[in-house]
């Protein structure tokens, strides 16, 4: 049997649903900015620091995945690059209640993309009161053809939401490069 280990990477906008999203599919407990760190250890140390956030899945073939949370883009931007490195792809959420979701789509899209071309996109928040209705995104994909990433619509509180995303950038991968 081969272990399989992938590593998987969460981007995009603040109150997104990043860490919420890791919460919902981690198996460990999340390292985490939002917890009390009284650990030590120098790695939780670091993550705590610049706003990573660590969680692991395990998928039901036994496939570990370690999610990893990027801190949002007003601090320690230039450590997106560095997380990416030997990623899988990513994952990025948006927050649609926001004042200029697709204005917002489109720059995580641009900076993702020369890192991790294995990009889904999860639209988060649809549930809350916004100008914007799920066919702004519709549109956007007419627009935007040559693009191609999937996309949905999820709740990051929603496990099996979540889980959709990380199977659909397996998937990806599988076809991609033949993994
Ligand atoms: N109403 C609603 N709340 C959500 C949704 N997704 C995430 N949240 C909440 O949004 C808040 C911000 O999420 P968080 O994970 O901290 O955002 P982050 O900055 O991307 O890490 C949390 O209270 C989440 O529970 C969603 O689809 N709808
Ligand atoms: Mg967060």
């Amino acid at each position: 049997m081969i272990l399989q280990q992938y590593k998987v990477v969460f981007a995009g906008t603040m109150g997104a649903g990043k860490s919420e999203a890791i919460k919902s599919l981690s198996n460990v407990d999340v390292v985490s900015t939002e917890a009390m760190n009284t650990d030590t250890a120098s790695h939780t140390k670091m993550f705590t620091t610049v706003g990573i956030d660590y969680g692991e899945l395990i998928l039901d073939d036994g496939t570990k995945v370690g999610l990893y949370g990027t801190p949002g883009q007003e601090r320690f931007d230039f450590i997106w690059n560095t997380i990416c490195n030997g990623a899988l792809g990513t994952i990025i959420l948006i927050d649609n209640s926001l004042a200029n979701p697709i204005e917002q789509l489109n720059f995580y899209l641009e900076r993702f993309k020369p890192v991790s071309d294995n990009i889904i996109i999860g639209i988060t928040h649809l549930d809350v009161k916004s100008p914007y209705t799920a066919s702004i995104y519709r549109e956007w994909e007419q627009k935007n053809k040559d693009v191609n990433y999937p996309l949905f619509f999820i709740d990051a509180r929603e496990k099996n939401d979540v889980l959709l995303l990380i199977e659909a950038l397996i998937a990806n991968a599988e076809v991609r490069f033949s993994i």
